[in-house]
């Protein structure tokens, strides 16, 4: 429906959009009362100008604009500082740490190719400074590094640590830390390397790597031999045994859902929907009715958003765009007042891939039902994931995003919008800015130092800034950065949100 322009009637769309699978929850979700959840507060006012006038620092730093922003204190002044890959494709790449306080270069790590995956903070030298572990596309040669959080030196290199085994020239993509899989009590690495280049596609496989050294402890071929580009969840479930969930296809290819246990990396279920397109934006684990069980929420690359029952793999909704794409993982938030069950934005660009012309969708889905609660249109395509918060505190949750208002392979010049969405009815934008150059990268928000106010970090091609939000406490921001405050694509429950990110 979402390629019927001018717009069709609210309830027009809803009947041709919503396909509930046989058994849904749905009627459950339906048979509660509706309208009684109250929301908690008058909205505080937000200035338009917010994004502009909250500016602390920006830096110009060449080739970002993919990778996302990840937080660690490199220099120990007590205010977090940015790590994020820069490159150009084919040319050239690094890794690069800029300070917190005023946006200057604290550290660069070169390596010989763009460095597009979000880096994975885990500690691997012991000096309590988060190290990083990163992953890039490969020109003949395998490549996984971890360098020092503090330094940016390398500690290990996945070729070197491991010269007996054929890592194989294909992609590392986003890794994320895991639980100690060896013993040692620390905190291992899950590195998943997949897809070749197009003509030379290859069966994905995950890496468990030892943090310390960076020798493989254990490789896994996909369950179903295809190619993967997927960024995993991970969860600990309320009996303390873990799971692993992890999807494959891509743009061009199919693909399905696999829930593995972990460490044992046993498959619990798979879910094939036999769409021509495969999972390329990760998924979310949530927890929707608050019984301890965590469900899958994830779209397909060809503009199905799936909630999964995370105990069958079965289809609890699914809720179709036509003719749109997509890259984002979505998000989780309060975006009625209707319930207590969380609701899901999720975004889509309408085209196909490279041609995103007309324009990008941001769709507010009921969590219970997978009804739609609204759509708006802005730019033209996306690739960054929206963060959530309640910026307000009226107790509906705003939405972060950031769309491109064209889609060129020149990305300097495409101009991109910086976008703060109420979480009230008709999601009226709160702030907008926009920016010349091109962004795919997740902004990151939270509190980088201990002043109370909320802080934003955004990165477009060739800039980092560092913008002054509001005072907001640690417990409103929902959704703080790609992949979720853990990196690991678990939604966390709201009482968990007051601890401070430092702890890291
Ligand atoms: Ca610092
Ligand atoms: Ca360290
Ligand atoms: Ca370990
Ligand atoms: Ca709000």
């Amino acid at each position: 429906m979402l390629s019927d322009r001018p717009s069709t009637a609210p309830a027009l769309l809803l009947a041709l959009c919503v396909a509930c699978d046989e058994g849904a929850r749905s009627a459950s979700a339906l048979d509660r009362p509706a309208a009684t959840r109250a929301t908690e507060a008058a909205p505080r006012p937000i200035p338009a100008d917010l994004l502009e006038r909250g500016e602390r620092w920006h830096r110009e730093v060449p080739g970002c604009g993919v990778s996302s922003p990840r937080l660690l204190d490199a220099d120990g002044d007590g205010v977090l500082d940015v790590v994020l890959g820069i490159g150009q494709e084919k040319a050239w790449g690094a890794v690069v740490a800029v300070s917190g306080a005023d946006g200057e270069l604290l550290w660069k790590h070169d390596v010989a190719d763009e460095v597009y995956a979000t880096a994975c903070l885990v500690e691997v030298d012991d000096d309590a400074v988060p190290d990083v572990v990163v992953g890039r596309r490969v020109g003949g040669l395998a490549a996984l590094v971890a360098l020092s959080g503090r330094t940016g030196d390398k500690l290990w290199g996945l070729q070197e640590a491991n010269p007996d085994g054929a890592i194989g020239p294909f992609h590392f993509n986003t890794a994320i830390p895991c639980p100690d899989v060896d013993g040692d009590g620390r905190r291992d690495v899950l590195a998943l390397q997949g897809g070749g280049d197009d003509g030379d596609r290859r069966p994905a496989r995950a890496h468990l790597v030892k943090s310390d050294t960076g020798r493989i402890l254990r490789t896994l071929p996909m369950p179903d031999g295809r190619e993967s580009f997927f960024v995993p969840s991970l969860e600990r479930r309320p009996d303390g045994d873990r799971r692993l969930v992890l999807a494959t296809g891509g743009e061009t290819l199919g693909g399905a859902v696999h829930s593995l246990t972990f460490p044992g990396l046993a498959t619990e279920w798979t879910f094939d929907p036999a769409l021509k397109k495969g999972f390329v934006a990760g998924g979310l684990l949530h927890d929707f009715e608050g019984d301890g069980r965590r469900d899958v929420v994830l779209p397909s690359f060809n503009g199905v958003l799936f909630r999964l029952d995370g105990d069958s793999g079965r289809v609890v909704w699914r809720q179709r765009f036509r003719q749109c794409e997509t890259y984002v993982t979505p998000g989780v938030g309060r975006f009625d007042d209707r319930d207590d069950v969380l609701d899901v934005v999720a975004v889509f660009s309408e085209g196909r891939w490279p041609n995103y012309r007309t324009r990008n969708v941001i769709a507010w889905v009921d969590g219970a039902t997978g009804d739609l609660l609204e759509t708006k249109d802005r730019g033209k395509q996306a690739s960054s994931s929206p963060l959530v918060l309640d910026v307000d505190g009226d107790g509906l949750d705003e939405v972060l995003l950031v769309d491109n208002l064209s889609f060129d392979f020149d990305k300097t010049a495409v101009e991109c919008q910086l976008d703060l969405y109420s979480g009230r009815r008709g999601k009226p934008l709160l702030a907008t800015r926009g920016f010349r150059g091109y962004s795919a990268a997740t902004p990151w928000v939270g509190h980088m130092d201990d002043d109370g106010v909320l802080d934003l970090v955004f990165v477009h091609l060739d800039n980092v800034y560092r913008i002054d939000l509001l005072p907001v406490p640690r417990e409103r921001v929902h959704w703080s950065e790609y992949r979720g405050r853990d990196q690991d694509g678990v939604v966390p429950r709201r009482d968990d949100l007051a601890g401070a990110i430092a702890s890291r």
